[in-house]
């Protein structure tokens, strides 16, 4: 079968999906293929945390509503080193808080908004391949239901993550990787018990880093770090309870509730970033071109910075016949990007136990959690990095002329 569209977007992440509903509020054909099912794209959990600029681009697109119900408002949070915590009021530095929203909540909304509006989006698409890139005439072939399929575009959006066909889709020659690879990884633990403090905890621990999180006043998210051998078998539930016990403070072991995990995995950590983000009319964004380590809760809304500033240059081209937020799409999305991946970077050595650390490197991390303890300035530049430099935020309906 053969379609067109003006947009043919990859992957039903948070950043396709997001892109598809901006899109469509701007009156802008596009059609969402994706590899996985429904159930699958919906059961992956991940991000727990959305700064102001990912609500408000939700709120633009209409699918705010439960998140204005459900989510909780965060105005600051804590950070313990050795069990001794202090904290970081946000919205006392900045005026702004963050939102703890689970990922797999956004992903459901956006998806319940596309099938209310019946929009093209393709699940199990599979043998996604990109064609002319380079040329006037783009169009992506896949297969589905035993058939194969071609949709002829104006433009590609990449939206397909890590390990995506979108990134791998740019000549080798022309794209450059910078990437840090740390030597551990988090196990995470979800859990239906209450939180053990309202706000969420950032542990620097002798033993290693520990992050006690949440999704909702009954629902507890928590993380500790492990070296890249552990096996999650070696990890039954008590033995993850008795290790945040001790990472995360007395008062957090007082207040914390055990039960049983609903899930528990281990995913490693990583800084990546490949420039440019853009190849023809090919256009990366989130995971695709670039990843950080979970601990500055930057993914899903570098995601979804990517996502405004494309829907923005994708409606200028589209609707007002501008080139040229396109054509400075990638230099201005890298440039917010690298911002993220220097603070996730920063937060994650300051707060994890590296295996080669010595009694100097130890000192240094409790030297500086010390300073920013003290120091009204120090706080600042974490809160105003935490809850999000500014994003871009497209205009999706033409504001009438005055009569
Ligand atoms: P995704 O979510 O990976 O979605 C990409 C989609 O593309 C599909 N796909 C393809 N489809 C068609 N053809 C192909 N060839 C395809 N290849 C792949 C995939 O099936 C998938 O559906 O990328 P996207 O949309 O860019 O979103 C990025 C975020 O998911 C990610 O950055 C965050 O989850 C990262 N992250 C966090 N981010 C935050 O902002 N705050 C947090 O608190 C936070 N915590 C986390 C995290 C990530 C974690 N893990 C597991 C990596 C905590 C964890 C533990
Ligand atoms: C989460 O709740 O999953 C979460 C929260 C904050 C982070 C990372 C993950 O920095």
């Amino acid at each position: 079968m053969r379609q067109r569209t003006q947009v043919a977007i990859i992957g039903a992440g948070p950043a396709g999906l997001l892109l598809s509903q901006l899109l469509h509020c701007a009156g802008i054909d596009c059609i969402v293929l994706e590899r996985r099912d429904r159930a699958y794209v919906e059961s992956r959990i991940r991000a727990g945390v959305l700064e102001q600029g990912t609500v408000d681009l939700l709120e633009q697109c209409g699918v705010a509503a439960r998140l204005q119900r459900e989510g909780l408002v965060h105005d600051g949070f804590r950070v313990a080193l050795d069990g001794e915590t202090f904290r970081v009021d946000m919205r006392q530095l900045t005026g702004k808080a963050v939102t703890i929203y689970g990922q797999t909540e956004v992903t459901h909304d956006l998806i319940e908004a596309h099938v209310a509006r019946g929009a093209p989006l393709v699940f199990e698409a599979t043998d996604v391949a990109l064609h002319g890139l380079d040329g006037e005439a783009p169009y992506v072939t896949y297969r589905h239901g035993g058939e194969e399929h071609r949709i002829d575009c104006d433009h590609v959006a990449g939206c397909d993550g890590f390990h995506g066909v979108s990134r791998a889709s740019i000549p080798e020659a022309l794209r450059t990787h910078f990437e840090r690879v740390y030597p551990f990884g988090w196990l995470g633990i979800l859990a239906d018990v209450p939180p053990c403090d309202h706000e969420l905890i950032y542990s620097n621990h002798e033993r290693g880093f520990a992050l006690a999180s949440m999704r909702s006043a009954t629902r507890s998210r928590y993380y500790v770090q492990v070296s890249l051998d552990e096996k999650l078998e070696d990890w039954p539930d008590e033995r993850i309870w008795d290790e945040l016990a001790i990472r995360l403070g007395d008062e957090a072991a007082r207040n914390m509730v055990r039960g049983p995990s609903i899930e528990k995995s281990i995913a490693p950590l990583r800084s990546f970033v490949s420039e440019p983000m853009r190849y023809g009319r090919l256009f990366l964004a989130g995971d695709a071109a670039h990843i950080v380590p979970p601990t500055g809760a930057k993914g899903l809304n570098l995601a979804a910075s990517d996502v405004g500033l494309l829907a923005a240059a994708l409606i200028a081209k589209h609707r007002d016949g501008q080139a040229e937020p396109l054509e400075t799409y990638s230099a201005r999305a890298l440039s917010r990007v690298w911002k993220a991946e220097r603070f996730s970077w920063w937060f994650t050595s300051l707060t994890h136990r590296f295996p080669d650390m010595d009694g100097f490197a130890r000192r240094m991390q409790i030297a500086e959690l010390d300073y920013i303890r003290s120091s009204q300035a120090a706080r600042t530049v974490m809160a105003e990095n935490y809850v999000g430099l500014p994003m871009e935020m497209p205009v999706l309906h033409k504001t009438p002329l005055a009569a």
